[in-house]
């Protein structure tokens, strides 16, 4: 066999294929092998440090926490930063703001018709109402869009990823009435906290960084005709606002909290103590 210099090996490991191949595959690997070959040549990565980095992301995989760790180093919101330049230079209207997914949404929540009440009643955290509208971008109502809403119990928890929550515990899907009007009574959430001493954790820790997200509220928004919205609003006032680990707080995301204390406005909301209100108009570009 042949003996190689560091770059003859890079050549062979990026040249070689012996039957037809996925093209672009072959070409991203490339890349990233090159930029990895080179990272360790510049850092003189010793054997340890590989086979720790090897572990860490045996760990990573283990744990499901890819998607904890590409939103923390900021991928999901280059992506999110990508589509709002595509739509920007399109021209054409792109609707309420998009903000990243995450890596905590399923699929399959209960679905309503205009109004749902999202929590399970075991959880004591201040209520929340939040209604409005979702509308196209020139601000006609959309009857029958589907709402899908998840977020955060008040310990930052979310159902099927913490196992003391019931499945689709603050989870719904919400189809919009006539008017285009959704509805839902729910808790204030909390900010999420990645996993205490979790592969994802410790990376973090190594940054000096922490895995903390302000308390924020998700949506997939979609209807016929019109392009899935993926967002997220998030609670003013918290201390982690604009120290999201994942990046993606936006300014025109954070909603205004109404506080509604007036007995007879509690009581026309059948709840027996003062709650949060929050109005939203979702607006979706059309498909
Ligand atoms: C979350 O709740 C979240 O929304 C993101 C983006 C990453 C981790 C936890
Ligand atoms: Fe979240």
């Amino acid at each position: 066999m042949a003996e190689y210099s560091a770059a003859a090996l890079l050549d062979v490991v990026n040249t070689k294929h012996t039957a037809p191949a996925n093209e672009r595959v072959r070409a991203i690997t490339a890349r990233i092998v090159a930029d990895l070959f080179r990272t360790i040549e510049d850092f003189d990565i010793t054997h340890e440090e590989f086979l720790t980095a090897i572990k860490w992301l045996n760990e990573v995989g283990q744990g499901d926490q890819f998607g904890l760790v590409a939103p923390g180093l900021g991928f999901d919101r280059l992506l999110d930063i990508r589509a709002d330049e595509a739509d920007r230079r399109s021209g054409r209207l792109a609707g309420t703001p998009r903000a990243i997914e995450g890596p905590l949404y399923i699929p399959g929540a209960p679905l309503s018709k205009y109004e749902a009440r999202l929590d399970d009643g075991s959880d004591a955290a201040e209520p929340l109402i939040m209604e409005g509208c979702v509308l196209d971008t020139g601000g006609r109502a959309i009857p029958d869009a589907i709402v899908d809403v998840w977020h955060a119990n008040s310990k930052g928890g979310y159902s099927h990823f913490d196992p003391s929550q019931k499945p689709y515990n603050l989870r719904r899907r919400i189809q919009t009435d006539k008017q285009g009007r959704y509805r839902f009574r729910s808790i204030m959430p909390s900010g999420y906290a990645v996993p205490p001493d979790s592969p994802t954790e410790r990376f973090l820790k190594a940054l000096g960084r922490h895995g903390r997200r302000p308390a924020h509220i998700h949506f997939m928004v979609s209807a016929a005709g019109h392009r899935t919205l993926t967002t997220q609003i998030n609670i003013p006032g918290d201390e982690y606002l604009n120290d999201d680990f994942a990046f993606a707080t936006r300014d025109e995301l954070v909603v205004t909290l109404e506080s509604i204390d007036d007995p007879a406005r509690i009581a026309a909301a059948g709840e027996d103590r003062p709650y949060a209100r929050i109005q939203f108009a979702f607006a979706l570009a059309s498909a």
